[in-house]
């Protein structure tokens, strides 16, 4: 329900001034408690009583004026008796009252349990009688129920409520009252009371906050393009129907609802969330954690583990819309270079291209660009190329193979009849046609394509843009007809309430099924193809960058957070966007550094370029019209700065590349948030400003323009200045503290108890993986550090699975660093050395150190006052050393 502020004072001051709109008796009952009985625009009381709601007008922000009352005249009831199953329990539930809100209920449906493992259940709701559709994403479970499960599932309060708790604590995760239940053919909506308020997840959408506000937000989630606007909440790129919450005792579990329908999600303050979907079934997943790290290993066991980037994707990405021409990449990419800025990847948008259009590039002005490619990749560079999901029609036939080829395979997406393809207009000239991805003969077509392509115009990833499907028009051409699909009684509140803005007709026709029920996985079904098209062109491990993402894409792609703006407040949401990413397992993640629209400035782009030598995905990205922004071209200070930030990033790439190694093989997050790791302390729960690289390393940037300090929360633990080595103070600790962060610097900390390896960094991640490699040992109150090392040659496909790798545990304690080598897979391995080991924390100064049994001299070794011990060795990577501190 929306209407403007000043209506809505008005009418409160009227409703206080002795119920003039007459409805004074039914104001009763908690605000909180509401839930909208009218999503859609235009409520009124007329409109709400009629379909046998409350109105009732509030001050209370978002409040809702139209909500169901305690009697509501909707909802289902239990129809039969509960049966078991081989996977748990099923049971029939009917409608209870003939009144319907959008037309065509659903009665009865099945309410369906399974018991999937310990920590996962899966709850359905469907049409026993009718096929709908469902999203084809696979997730493995056993034929049968899983024995001692962590929750229980049942129907309570008179078999009125749908219940899940979680066993060991008894509470409750997930309350649904049947009679808030929807179910009919384009609406369906269930809403539960959460444990908490600690509520985190839901995308895509920009987040002001990591942890949501639950005042009556609704986020809608829809894939949509947006441009040089900005609307608060909107729906953006991608879809993930999945929240993580923290209860009260500091358990955590995650939700996922598996839908790919245009939906929206409100948060109350109750605290309750309901969601509304305008198709498809109602298909949950809880996991059970209990820690947040729990949850995101359950949630990507479930919908796959994100994949294992390519090293050198870990290094320094430059790229920019309009350099326009090849003599302005080569004056960028050449004042990168005479900085000596690390700079691994440089990527080609849309301007590289002839006339916008994919699988060609532009002879004129890029005239030498493939001989130039090959001149960077000869520097140890890498390069990647966008490719957009449109193709244009209207070439001389037989002058376009990309068109021809598919038109004559019929991959594109079809207009409703089935046959004809769905034309609009986007970027190339003339007008365009769709990929259908979610057809098997569009993969082959793409794939023949890329290959094509790469003899054309070398490349080491694919970039892919504007997947939502983007399209310039409202609907394909001539427009969409009126139709159920076109026009469904409800739309959620997404951009212009607009299904077809800026996409295609919800009726087009793909592989899958109508656009309708799989736009949201327009974006998701072109990874896969993708990235096994890169695979296969470049012998490599994949590198697939997409701005459109749904459940599961990061198991074959990374992502950006879209096109932000260079502004301060877009820096701090980065931060959330790329923690919430995290929990969507889609780690390999960043945002556009120093701003995509808009000129950057100089202080702007400097505190973004330091933040974002930290993002996971670390890329400077621009726009075309915008002042250039690259980190060589404001001078040799801002070079120089930019340039010793990246250093850092490249010195610890080992940690970083390590914890992409967990995140694939055991789902953990690589940027997350304090709260993760501390999750008993109530304060972590709403820092966004700062995060973390795993468990151990702290990155507090500077995020207001003029600041000179950051005030930083130490959650409970021992924490190092990265800097300097200086134990953080322990009455700094659980407490803000003012950290100094003049212009050159960025604040770091490294947690105690931990172990972080490190290598020599240089101006590409092909040089610096052949340097000497170090330990940064940092102790905790104990005296004692654990941490490990995965190598490998960082772009050989499958290498875990082959077993081509190389993995070391190193655990110190009492005055004793051990490593353990787990597995000895990689020979290229056999040619490193460990140089340095950095020992952060000792209570005094050592007398000696042996390592392997024999002494170390004096002068391979210093110790300050700081209390750092740094140890200059020489000593074969694949080896296990044996350092002792006397
Ligand atoms: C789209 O139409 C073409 C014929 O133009 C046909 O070959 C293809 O199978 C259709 N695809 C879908 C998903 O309807
Ligand atoms: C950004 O800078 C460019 C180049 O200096 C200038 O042409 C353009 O007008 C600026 N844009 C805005 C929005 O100020
Ligand atoms: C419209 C848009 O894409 N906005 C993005 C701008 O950048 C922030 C972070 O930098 C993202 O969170 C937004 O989604």
């Amino acid at each position: 329900m929306k209407r403007s502020k000043g209506l809505c004072i008005l009418a409160a001051v009227l409703a206080a001034l002795g119920g003039c709109l007459g409805q004074a008796e039914q104001c009763t009952g908690a605000v909180q408690k509401r839930i909208d009985c009218h999503p859609q625009p235009g409520a009124s009381q007329e409109a709400c009583e009629a379909r046998g709601c409350t109105w009732c007008a509030t001050d209370v922000a978002n409040a809702p004026w139209c909500f169901f009352s305690e009697d509501s005249p909707y909802g289902y009831s239990l129809g039969g008796n509960t049966e078991l199953t081989a996977k748990g329990w099923r049971v029939m539930l009917n409608k209870r009252h003939t009144l319907s809100l959008f037309g065509n209920d659903i009665s009865p449906v099945v309410l369906e349990v399974e018991f999937q493992t310990r920590d996962r259940l899966r709850f359905r709701l469907y049409d026993p009688n009718s096929q709908r559709f469902e999203v084809p994403l696979h997730i493995d479970s056993p034929g049968v129920a899983a024995d001692e499960a962590n929750y229980e599932a049942e129907l309570a309060e008179g078999s009125s409520h749908f219940r899940i708790k979680r066993k060991s604590t008894g509470t409750v995760l997930w309350n649904s009252p049947l009679v808030d239940l929807f179910f009919s053919n384009q609406y369906l909506q269930i809403t539960t009371a959460v444990p908490s308020t600690s509520v985190y997840g839901f995308g895509e959408q920009e987040h002001q906050s990591f942890k949501h506000s639950m005042d009556f937000i609704t986020y809608a989630l829809c894939p949509k393009l947006y441009h040089q606007r900005e609307v608060p909440l909107v729906n953006l790129y991608g879809v993930h129907p999945f929240y993580m919450c923290v209860e009260a005792d500091s358990n955590a579990h995650g939700v996922l609802l598996l839908n790919s329908n245009a939906q929206d999600v409100s948060l109350s303050p109750d605290p309750s969330v309901t969601f509304r979907t305008i198709g498809g079934i109602l298909d949950f997943y809880v996991f059970l954690g209990p820690t947040p790290e729990n949850v995101v290993q359950q949630y990507t066991e479930a919908i796959g583990r994100p994949h294992m980037p390519a090293y050198w994707s870990l290094g320094f990405h430059l790229s920019r819309w309009g350099y326009g021409s090849i003599d302005v990449l080569k004056e960028t990419v050449n004042r990168m270079h005479y900085y000596d800025i690390p700079y691994d990847v440089q990527h080609l948008d849309i301007d590289y291209m002839e006339r916008h259009m994919d699988f060609t590039y532009d002879k004129v002005n890029y005239a030498g660009l493939p001989e130039y490619v090959q001149k960077l990749k000869r520097k140890g560079m890498h390069n990647v190329v966008i490719l957009d999901p449109f193709i244009t029609k209207d070439e001389e036939p037989g002058t376009y193979r990309p068109y021809d080829l598919g038109e004559e395979m019929g991959v594109w997406v079809n207009n409703s009849d089935g046959v004809t393809p769905a034309v609009g207009k986007a970027w190339p000239p003339g007008d365009s046609v769709f990929p259908d991805y979610t057809n098997p003969r569009t993969a082959e077509w793409w794939t023949q394509m890329c290959l094509e392509f790469k003899d054309v115009l070398d490349y080491d990833g694919i970039w892919i843009d504007m997947n939502e499907p983007s399209n310039f028009l409202t609907g394909q051409y001539p427009g969409c007809a009126v139709n159920n699909l076109n026009n469904p009684p409800y739309v959620p509140s997404i951009s212009d309430h607009s299904l077809a803005q800026k996409t295609l007709c919800p009726d087009s026709k793909t592989y899958l099924g109508e656009h309708y029920n799989t736009h949201s996985l327009f974006g998701w079904s072109q990874t896969a193809p993708t990235f096994h098209a890169a695979q296969q062109a470049t012998g490599k491990r994949a590198f697939v960058l997409s701005r459109s993402t749904f459940v599961g894409s990061g198991k074959h792609g990374g992502h950006w957070l879209g096109d932000n703006f260079s502004q301060w407040k877009d820096m701090h949401r980065s931060i959330i966007g790329i923690l919430e990413f995290n929990l969507f397992g889609i780690p390999y993640i960043g945002a556009d550094i120093c701003g995509f629209n808009y000129n950057t400035t100089y202080e702007l782009c400097l505190r973004w370029m330091q933040l974002g030598s930290f993002y996971p995905f670390s890329r400077n990205h621009n726009a075309e019209g915008n002042k250039e922004q690259d980190p060589a071209v404001f001078g040799a200070e801002f070079a120089k700065i930019s340039r010793a930030t990246l250093r850092i990033r490249y010195s610890l790439l080992p940690y970083l590349y390590t914890l992409f190694y967990e995140s694939h093989v055991h789902g953990n997050t690589v940027a997350r948030s304090l709260m993760h790791e501390f999750t008993s302390d109530q304060e972590t729960h709403g820092i966004d400003t700062a995060f973390l690289w795993g468990p151990a390393f702290m990155i507090a940037p500077v995020l207001q323009e003029g600041a000179r300090s950051v005030d930083v929360y130490f959650p409970e633990a021992t924490w190092f200045d990265y800097y300097t080595g200086h134990k953080v103070p322990s009455t700094w600790k659980k407490n803000y503290a003012t950290v100094a962060a003049p212009l050159n610097k960025i604040p770091l900390f490294i947690r105690g108890g931990y172990i972080l390896p490190e290598q020599a960094p240089a101006s590409t991640t092909t040089k610096s993986r052949l340097n000497p490699f170090g330990l940064i040992i940092a102790l905790d109150e104990h005296g004692e550090a654990s941490g490990s090392l995965f190598w490998d040659d960082g772009d050989s496909i499958d290498t875990i699975e082959n077993e081509n790798y190389f993995l070391a545990k190193y655990t110190y304690s009492k005055g004793n660093l051990k490593t353990e080598i787990l597995k000895n897979g990689y020979r290229g391995a056999d040619t490193l050395k460990y140089n340095k080991i950095t020992i952060l924390g000792l209570k005094q100064r050592p007398h000696a150190v042996t390592l392997n049994g024999r002494t170390i001299r004096g002068n391979a070794f210093s110790y300050e006052l700081s209390r750092k011990l740094t140890l200059w060795i020489s000593a074969p990577l694949t080896q296990e050393l044996n350092i002792r501190i006397y």
